[in-house]
């Protein structure tokens, strides 16, 4: 046998070993019999390098480190789901969907919440070419080269009739088990363990090492189909198992059921289950099995009106209050948060739990020394729910006082009228206010900058060698490894982030700033409005006004962040120092792809609404008309297009169904 038919041979029963051991849980051979074919294959692979195919069950064990992930456009968006923490929400969910049904009896494919971070993975042709984070649901990060070290995650899949398009989605976790012994490995190595398998999974896949990636025990399990190419079956349950015949991993715990007693009794017996399941869960969701039926009952804003996930409820434990410290937010709030004795609850040690404000104090008529409650449930912060009374001794409990000062910079307090919050007025005289300024600049949806976490913006700062974002910029290597637990390989690879976050939009500058109540939202809606800086700086409140989504409020707090000459300052050695952006004209007319196109819609759809395809149409540059004629580029047709079509299709003129356009829209 040719060396390139034993690599073919040898691929193909490792394959199906992983397949066996992996998907069905069922392995055919001892796992020495599987590393010892591995071995061979290695061996053959390492003597004849040019045989070595990308797909390979050889190729898990990650590649060249990346600067950054490249961002990917995902071409049906990622929805999240509704949560409902209440029988009757649940019941409603269900009912809508009976009510919608023609069947006597609805069924819903159920499975367990795994408590991890959403992923895409596309197979184009049976091959695993590109996988991607949820991100916020339009685009997400390229992490294809960490999610090809992931163990049960197929680079080929198998058996017959593969889509030649297929985006399966699904959730990237880690076992309860991997997640253990990886924090007992940081410990060990003097690192600081992750809180939970949660993060532990989020850390891991957002690695730029792909090969730090392989080593982290991480899994995944199918849940949905996003976009494909081909037949599917009309069920979600019998796609699922389509998806484990093709090689792909799903939950065992998938179910069928009919009605809702047998969906209450599903919840139960997951909810005793869960103990014992070798990995966290937080809830479960329910789908409405018949994809026609989904498609009948739509979409509502983001989330569709076809599932939900029914939350457990929040775990909760008791502790005591040690004592109430205030800290001081970005924007000068001060809050409360309760010091507790250590506690385990909702998977996750708890030392600390925000207790708002007064009139939150007030209502829970907490002390320091109190018995209390605290409820995490989720990613939630944890909270307090109520005091034991009963359990107070009077000697040892005390008022909580608060401060007359900021307790960082000892500036005045400020209540305002009709508000809870106490402010500290030190504006950005205030250390903790710098801090928490900093941080914002340098965070993911600002500019992003790699490798500049929190305790090293307080370790910059308190080292006094930043006061400001725009000091960040001339940093030098040696300076930053001067610091202690700095080397100077991060110390370079942070300057070289510093360098690469320089290039930003002005969404994105604008809202690094970190002016009140400007979100991203508002961030972008000001940029597409204003189109320059000099233009928001200068706008009134009233201008400000008819910008989308501003009213009053937010109006005056950007209008005053620009009477500060302290801010006016910031911003200008920003720019000094070589933060730019495209300008927005730039980027709309290389990027108005429908330019001079006139479009007709006609029909009903189903996931987009009309007037939304018309609005993403026109924002692309297409004309969109109501009747058509021989000036008609386009016809969008949905379900029940009548006399339109018909002309179109008389005028010999393109047209698009649901999909088409969906796929137009996305490209
Ligand atoms: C040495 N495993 O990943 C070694 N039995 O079909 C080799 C393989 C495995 C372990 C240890 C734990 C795990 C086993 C099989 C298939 C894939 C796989 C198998």
């Amino acid at each position: 046998m040719t060396v390139k038919n034993q690599i073919k041979e040898l691929s193909a029963l490792l394959e199906e070993y992983n397949y066996q051991y992996y998907v069905l849980d069922h392995p055919s051979v001892p796992d020495s019999e599987y590393d010892r074919i591995f071995q061979e294959l290695q061996k053959l692979e390492q003597e004849n390098p040019d045989l070595i195919s990308a797909n390979s069950p050889t190729q898990k064990v990650g590649g060249a480190a990346l600067s950054k992930f490249e961002q990917v456009t995902h071409r049906m968006p990622m929805l999240s789901l509704d949560n409902v923490f209440e029988e009757q929400t649940l019941n409603d969910f269900m009912q809508r969907a009976m009510d919608k049904s023609s069947l006597a009896e609805t069924a819903f494919c159920i499975e367990p919440k795994l408590d991890g971070l959403a992923a895409s993975i596309i197979y184009e042709n049976g091959l695993l070419v590109q996988a991607a984070t949820r991100g916020d649901g339009q685009t997400g990060e390229n992490v294809t080269e960490n999610v090809k070290t992931i163990a049960n995650i197929p680079l080929k899949l198998r058996g017959e009739n593969i889509p030649p398009l297929l985006e399966v989605r699904g959730e990237v976790f880690m076992l309860k088990a991997g997640f253990n012994k990886l924090n007992e490995g940081l410990i060990k190595a003097g690192e600081k363990p992750f809180v939970n398998p949660r993060n532990a999974a989020a850390g891991s896949l957002r690695q730029l090492d792909s090969k730090v990636a392989a080593a982290r025990p991480l899994a995944f399990y199918c849940y949905a189909v996003g976009v494909f190419e081909g037949d599917l079956a009309g069920s979600q349950f019998e796609r699922i198992q389509q998806l484990k015949g093709w090689g792909l991993p799903v939950s065992e715990e998938v179910k069928r059921v009919a009605g809702e007693s047998n969906c209450h009794a599903y919840y139960q017996a997951i909810q005793e289950k869960r103990p014992g399941l070798a990995y966290e869960i937080d809830g479960v969701v329910y789908k409405v099995d018949d994809i026609s039926l989904q498609e009948k009952l739509g979409f509502v804003a983001r989330a569709p009106r076809w599932a939900t996930a029914y939350k457990f409820p929040a775990e909760e434990a008791v502790t005591e209050v040690e004592n109430v410290e205030f800290q001081v937010g970005r924007t000068g709030a001060i809050t409360p948060v309760a010091k507790l004795k250590p506690v385990f609850v909702g998977g996750v040690t708890v030392s600390n739990a925000t207790l708002h404000n007064k009139d939150e104090i007030e209502r829970l008529g907490i002390l320091i020394g109190d018995q209390v409650v605290v409820r995490r449930a989720g990613d939630v912060i944890p909270q307090v729910a109520r005091v034991l009374v009963d359990k107070r001794e009077t000697q040892i409990t005390r008022e909580i006082e608060f401060p007359a000062v900021c307790p960082v910079c000892e500036s005045t307090v400020e209540r305002i009228e009709g508000e809870a919050t106490i402010r500290c007025a030190g504006g950005l005289y205030c250390e903790a206010q710098r801090k928490e300024a900093i941080k914002h600049f340098a965070s993911r949806k600002a500019l992003d900058i790699d490798g500049l976490g929190n305790k090293l913006v307080e370790l910059l700062v308190d080292e006094k060698m930043i006061q400001d974002p725009a000091q960040l910029f001339s940093l030098t290597a040696a300076q930053i490894s001067s610091l202690p637990r700095m080397g100077e390989v991060s110390a370079k690879k942070l300057v070289n982030s510093l360098q690469v976050s320089k290039k930003t939009t002005l969404a994105r500058f604008l809202y690094s700033l970190g002016i009140r109540e400007v979100g991203e939202a508002t961030a972008n809606n000001l940029a597409n409005h204003y189109k320059t800086i000099e233009a928001i700086e200068n706008a009134g409140v009233e201008d400000l006004k008819s910008v989308s989504d501003v009213g009053e409020i937010v109006a005056k707090h950007i209008y005053y962040f620009f009477r500060q000459e302290h801010n006016i300052e910031v911003v200008s050695s920003l720019i000094d120092a070589g933060i730019h952006w495209p300008l927005i004209e730039d980027i709309q007319e290389s990027e108005l792809t429908l330019s001079g196109k006139i479009f007709v819609i006609t029909g009903s759809f189903n996931k987009m609404s009309r007037s939304d395809i018309k609005t993403a149409l026109q924002a692309l540059g297409a004309k969109v008309a109501g009747s058509v004629s021989k000036k008609t580029t386009t016809v969008v047709a949905g379900e029940a297009a009548g006399s339109k079509l018909t002309k179109a299709q008389d005028l010999g003129i393109e047209i698009m169904d649901e999909t088409a356009v969906l796929a137009l829209l996305n490209a």
